[in-house]
């Protein structure tokens, strides 16, 4: 990889973690009044989509979605706006953190409903076949969504009418407070299972970049050339308590020592550390990056603060009227 695509793929890894590490420390102050569930940890895999995906390409994510409504280059004041329920947010105010939205990008929403994005993803797929666009239709995914029956409906029709869909299943091992180990039979591969579904499969550690990328980058230029499915896993682990700015690793679920051990795998400082060690040019350039983003979520936070709530009238008039 040459340093100008790390150089990259580091901005966006450390402008999602710097949003993201923002809204955890104004979190408490009471404003932002919905839930937050924030994907600190998880960012080498938006980071590379971003670098890897088309503007004209679809996208549809999660409860856990800043981070792909950011890499799919969708505008972060709106987004912060929307968290503190402002008029000026992407959803008018009246969705909040789990309900990000940005058509001039095409990201076509975010759900709070488990699984409910994943058919809306095969929808556009299916309108990008018929309308002859070359679109792609990326659909993220936690694990705990391949539990959910739409799932199967989803895959199946994206399989049987060769639709043109990327599934990106970010595996963090949880579902809330569930590890895989209770909730699937045990040495059962999410990958596996889809692949018998008759798509096309490829599984990779989130934490390692090179291969992510690669992986990505394949995975996106099958389903182009191809207009079938294709279901990427990659495995990966959430920092923060499932749904709040704090840390939940004392609650039971889950030990300090794993927490400690995925957290040393954290691919936004080993790359810092990896490019730092390149050049002297290259860490002042990185310094250079930081402030530029610190100062960009800065005036997000500034501009969502300073911003009106909505007004009464407005409550039953559709966001996209
Ligand atoms: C249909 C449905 N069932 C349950 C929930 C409660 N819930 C919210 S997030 C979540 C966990 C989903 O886990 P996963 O898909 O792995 O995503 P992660 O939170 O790990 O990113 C659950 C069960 C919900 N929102 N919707
Ligand atoms: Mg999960």
């Amino acid at each position: 990889m040459t340093s100008n695509l790390l150089i990259d793929l580091f901005r966006q890894m450390y402008r999602i973690r710097a949003v993201e590490e923002a809204i955890a420390h104004h979190y408490p102050e009471g404003k932002m009044r919905c839930p937050v569930h924030l994907s600190i940890g998880q960012e080498s895999i938006p980071a590379v989509f971003a670098q890897t995906i088309s503007s004209d390409d679809f996208a549809v994510s999660t409860h856990r979605g800043h981070a792909h409504y950011l890499a799919k280059g969708g505008n972060l004041n709106s987004m912060i706006a929307e968290i503190y329920g402002k008029s000026t947010g992407c959803a008018k105010g009246k969705g909040g953190s789990m309900h990000l939205i940005d058509l001039d990008v095409n990201f076509m929403g975010t759900s709070a409903i488990v699984g409910n994005s994943i058919p809306i993803g095969v929808g556009l797929a299916l309108s990008a076949q018929l309308k002859r666009t070359n679109q792609i239709s990326c659909v993220f995914l936690g694990d705990g969504a391949t539990e959910e029956g739409v799932f199967y409906e989803s895959v199946n029709f994206a399989a049987v009418r060769k639709l043109p869909v990327l599934f990106i299943c970010e595996n963090n091992l949880y579902s809330v407070y569930s590890p895989l180990s209770v909730r699937q039979p045990k040495g059962r591969s999410i990958a596996k299972m889809v692949e018998a579904m008759g798509v096309e499969v490829a599984v990779g550690d989130g934490h390692n970049i090179p291969s992510t990328y690669e992986t990505m980058q394949n995975a996106i230029d099958r389903v182009r050339t191809t207009g079938t499915p294709f279901f990427l896993e990659f495995s990966t682990y959430r920092w923060r308590e499932h749904c709040g700015h704090g840390f939940d690793n004392d609650i039971g679920y889950r030990t300090q020592e794993e927490f400690l051990e995925w957290q040393a795998k954290d691919p936004l400082n080993n790359l810092e550390h990896q490019l730092q060690e390149s050049s002297f040019h290259v860490t002042s350039a990185l310094g250079k990056i930081k402030s530029e983003i610190d100062l960009e979520v800065e005036n997000a936070f500034e501009f969502a603060e300073n911003s009106p709530f909505p007004v009464r009238a407005e409550a039953y008039v559709g966001v996209y009227a």
